[in-house]
């Protein structure tokens, strides 16, 4: 009989009170709060917890689930690879990737089912994506349904983190392809359709959100097969598997009429078994999906794929098992990622051994004693391994292969913040600190590329696009990082095709803007000002959706120019293409900015009325602003003016004050990090600090920057 480490100190009553799921021989990893532990025997459990073979345990959410509706684990079963599905939840954004795992964790008993649980979009897990609501990084996790392991990994379903999606379906052996039923395929999803199909995985299709009134299955049905068709889908490809869910109410199934039914009575508990059955039935199980997959060597692989940094353990290393079995105490060693030319010897990083092997399973995690091929696991007991790098057993002297990623599109360039409130809000200030974060960052964001630029004061962060860069520098922030970034510039290449090295490209995405039709008119007029080339117009829901095609530097600043445009009411989506053939400058349609000049101080009510006919105002009465600070937006085309925003009113002998305090002035606007992101123009710079950003000409003193502004600044200087 074995017996259970229980995380609680209360033991058996653990047992009667928690549900528990038991599945394959593991550990519990302490968790914080609960310090003491007590030893019960597995009997006990046992007459707790029927079906359930106990070799370990993870305790559940909400006790208040019935234990019956638990135990799809059943570790009878022999962990073999045959019992293994790795799977990807691959969609555009907002399709409901996120909402569709809290379902399937409902249904496997992982996450309470109760309407007032507070349990949603759980693997949106850390700070930013709670408050976003978005996913910005892919997470793994699993749990047991019919005898089988089911992997999942969550993705992010922006354009700016497609590096996040590309680098997990080297991991995976299929993937559920969510669709909003209303409103079908959009750019991202075509993205990520095609990453798919390139890496050979045949996808289960999941029209989602079909509860809405405004859903079209069939439309969507017939755009998806189209997608497929222009993608050049196999003939096994073509023939994907096609659900119908709605996973905010939990359920799935696999006919349009069951459908009809379960939206006029959706079910009280979870019913996703369709989507799961499908999952096991059609997603090959690792070895089936790779003919070279080699289950019994004795070499151990593992391609580091993420890297999750742990406070007790140093860095915890994710990654799919490539071959051979892994114990805790296996000595193992880590190798450099494969470099073009050949080199005999690839040169070992590190050596050690196995402290941990862990599992994410829910919300837990898991420790295991060993792990096989296939599996997907955290392991723990090296320091220096980074991602790519392939972890293995002594006898391995080749690395793993890796599929590069696409290159980042969008550099910006992170400096030290050198205007005259420097220091004042934030506490990581130099720039060696602010090198250390950033190098930490590209260390396990695979899509960035940090570049030290021509000033040992200021590094270029080169990413996929403004929303990975605003959420790197949001995150900094908060960590307590004063910085002043400059605007972001599209990277352009060197045509790869061209002997001669003289033609330049550029990248291209496809952009997708949902309008309502009256204001189709100024959308087409815009994006054709900014090179872009419209593809289709389609009526879609009520609403014109409108395609393009248009250089990644058309859309920078676009965002926040379609928002006024339409009264907040347009929605862009974009996604990368290709490379293309540069398209000539393009005009930057913003006005002029009113400068601060004068001296650094608080602005006055006296100052900021005579400024307001000029232009529309940033700052309010009050804040402290500096020479070469944008103070607001001048109302004409031509250049900027400088204004004095603290100068006071002469006093006299009669009293004029009363007048003074009572001008009214317009309310000023919040700068959201994404909007000044949106907003600054070459020359320009953003003041981040923990508790502002203040926009700023880059050259402060007046002289000088009046001679710089007379040197144009050009694309071609982003030339990679
Ligand atoms: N009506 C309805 N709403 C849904 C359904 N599934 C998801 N949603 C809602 O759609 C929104 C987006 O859901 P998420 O699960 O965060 O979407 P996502 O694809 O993970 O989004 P990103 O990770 O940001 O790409 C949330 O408000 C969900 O509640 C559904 O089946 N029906
Ligand atoms: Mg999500």
């Amino acid at each position: 009989m074995s017996s259970v480490v229980f995380k609680s100190n209360i033991g058996a009553l653990c047992a009667r009170r928690y549900p528990l799921i038991l599945s394959q021989p593991s550990k519990i990893l302490l968790s914080a709060k609960i310090r003491s532990f007590s030893r019960i025997s597995a009997n006990q459990l046992s007459n707790n917890c029927s079906r359930v073979n106990v070799n370990s345990f993870t305790r559940l959410h909400s006790p208040a689930l019935p234990l019956a509706q638990k135990f799809y684990s059943s570790s009878s079963a022999p962990y073999t690879i045959k019992n293994i599905r790795n799977v990807g939840i691959i969609a555009h954004v907002d399709h409901g990737k996120t909402t569709m795992v809290d379902a399937l964790l409902k249904q496997a008993g992982l996450l309470s089912n109760s309407a007032n649980s507070k349990d949603t979009l759980v693997m949106d897990s850390n700070e930013l994506e709670k408050e976003r609501g978005m996913t910005i990084l892919s997470k793994v996790t699993s749990f047991m349904y019919k005898d089988h392991r089911i992997n999942i990994v969550d993705t992010p379903g922006h354009a700016d983190f497609g590096g996040e999606v590309e680098r997990i379906l080297s991991m995976v052996d299929g993937v559920v392809l969510v669709t909003d039923a209303t409103e079908g395929p959009m750019a991202q999803t075509k993205f990520v359709l095609t990453k798919a199909l390139q890496y050979n995985l045949c996808p289960i299709v999941v029209l989602n959100k079909i509860d809405r009134e405004t859903s079209r299955p069939d439309e969507v049905d017939s755009e998806l097969l189209e997608l497929f068709m222009a993608l050049d889908a196999s003939d096994k490809q073509m023939d994907y598997p096609l659900l119908y869910a709605s996973a905010k109410q939990g359920w799935s199934t696999d006919s349009l009429e069951s459908a009809n039914q379960l939206i006029k009575n959706p079910p009280s508990t979870p019913h996703m078994e369709p989507l799961l059955n499908k999952i096991i039935d059609f997603v090959p199980h690792p070895m089936k999906g790779n003919p070279d997959f080699n289950p019994e060597s004795n070499q151990f692989k593992m391609l580091v794929t993420q890297i999750e940094p742990n406070s007790y353990l140093g860095r915890c290393y994710l990654g799919r098992i490539e071959s051979g079995k892994i114990k805790v105490g296996d000595p193992i060693k880590s190798l450099t990622p494969p470099i073009e030319e050949a080199v005999s010897t690839p040169p070992v990083s590190e050596v050690g051994r196995v402290t941990k092997i862990m599992l994410r399973r829910g919300l837990e995690v898991e420790e295991i004693e060993q792990a096989i091929a296939g599996d997907i696991v955290l392991l723990s007991g090296l320091k220096t391994a980074s991602i790519n790098y392939t972890i293995c057993s002594n006898d391995v002297t080749e690395p793993l292969p890796f599929v590069p990623i696409d290159p980042p599109t969008v550099s910006m360039s992170f400096g030290v913040n050198d205007s005259p409130l420097a220091g004042k809000e934030g506490s990581m200030l130099t720039s060696t600190v602010i090198r250390d974060r950033l190098l930490r960052e590209a260390e396990t964001n695979i899509a960035l590329q940090i570049v030290q630029s021509g000033s040992s004061d200021s590094f270029e962060v080169r990413g996929r696009g403004e929303l990975q860069l605003s959420i790197l520098i949001e995150t900094m922030r908060r960590e307590g990082f004063e910085l002043s970034v400059s605007p972001p510039r599209v990277l352009l290449r060197k045509d790869p095709d061209d002997p001669h090295g003289k033609k330049i490209q550029e990248p291209i995405e496809e952009a997708v803007i949902d309008v309502d039709s009256d204001m189709a008119g100024v959308v087409i007029e815009k994006l054709t000002k900014r090179k872009a080339e419209m593809k289709k117009y389609l009526d879609v829901a009520d609403k014109a959706r409108l395609i393009f095609h248009i250089p990644t530097r058309g859309l920078l600043g676009y965002q926040s120019e379609l928002k006024n445009d339409t009264r907040g009411t347009g929605a862009l989506t974009h996604s990368f293409l290709s490379y293309e053939e540069y398209k000539g400058p393009i005009e930057k349609a913003r006005k002029g900015s009113l400068v601060a000049t004068g001296s650094v101080g608080a602005c006055t009510t006296y100052a900021l009325n005579l400024i307001e006919p000029r232009g529309k105002l940033f700052i309010k009465p009050g804040d402290v602003v500096y020479p070469g600070m944008i103070v607001g937006e001048y109302n004409k085309d031509q250049g900027d003016l400088e204004v004095n925003p603290t100068k006071a009113k002469q006093l006299t002998n009669i009293r004029t004050v009363h007048k003074d305090e009572r001008a009214q002035l317009t309310p000023v606007q919040q700068w959201t990090l994404e909007e000044a992101i949106s907003y600054v123009n070459p020359g320009e710079k953003i003041e981040v600090t923990p508790t502002k950003i203040r926009l700023r000409k880059q050259e402060l003193d007046p002289t000088r920057r009046k001679q710089l502004s007379r040197r144009s600044s050009s694309d071609l200087e982003y030339l990679q």
